[in-house]
């Protein structure tokens, strides 16, 4: 096994996230397909949270961890990857701020606009999870979706402005978030604006096959979903 050892859902940006910041941060990894594995007993004694994407790493407390981006922190933290994750506290804290950012706002109207398209389990509490009908699930869905305009545009004056998040020369840890994200906005009505697809670009040129190939999982599931419809 390679020091790391990342368990992997292909289709899912939120692993998407992690494999690509371990192919653009050259630490020595391995990649397991998680898929049907996760509420097993031996996937549970190691990550009780049965989430992907989780590392297994020896010198970690408890030997293994979730959370796309506690992953890219510990590791960044851990091996020094300053372009990555800037040790400047300024800039590490526009990292840190889009991150949370990105997990509590943008994320679950993402997730809330996406998932039933995307046959995903949706979240217990949420209308897509309940029994309500069809036409209020739509509705619930479209609310969400029409929502993701206010976050995204603090995305763009905020944090991206013309460059990336942190203010540096390339891509850092929440660009990578970002973008990763912003795969499975094509699963809505609503485009992508300009300055977001722009720099959705700017992300993979910076990053090359690190984003390229893994990406390439998530862009051929979304491609057999609208083939398929
Ligand atoms: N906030 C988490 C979300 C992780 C997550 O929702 N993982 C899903 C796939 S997208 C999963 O592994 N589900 C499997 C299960 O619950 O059994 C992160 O960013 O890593």
């Amino acid at each position: 096994m390679a020091d790391i050892h990342l368990h992997m859902l292909p289709p899912s940006v939120n692993n998407l996230t992690v494999r690509v910041f371990l192919r653009a941060s050259g630490l020595d990894f391995d990649e397991e397909n998680a898929w049907g594995k996760t509420r097993s007993d031996a996937f549970m004694a190691k990550i009780p949270a049965h989430l992907t994407p989780a590392i297994e790493v020896d010198s970690h407390p408890r030997g293994a961890m979730w959370e796309s981006c506690a992953i890219m922190m510990y590791l960044a933290n851990k091996h020094g990857l300053d372009g990555l994750y800037p040790s400047n506290p300024e800039k590490r804290a526009l990292v840190d701020n889009a991150n949370f950012y990105l997990t509590g706002t943008l994320y679950p109207l993402v997730s809330r606009s996406t998932y039933p398209r995307l046959s995903f389990p949706c979240y217990p509490g949420e209308v897509a999870a309940s029994a309500a009908s069809d036409d209020l699930k739509a509705a619930a869905r479209k609310d969400s979706e029409d929502a993701i305009a206010e976050p995204l545009e603090v995305f763009r004056k905020y944090f991206v402005r013309d460059g990336f998040i942190g203010d540096g020369e390339g891509p850092t840890i929440a660009d990578i978030r970002l973008a990763c994200t912003l795969e499975f906005i094509a699963m809505n009505d609503t485009p992508l604006p300009k300055w977001a697809q722009d720099y959705c670009k700017r992300v993979e040129a910076a990053l090359g096959a690190a984003y390229s190939e893994p990406a390439g999982d998530v862009r051929g599931f979304l491609a057999q979903l609208r083939d398929a419809s």
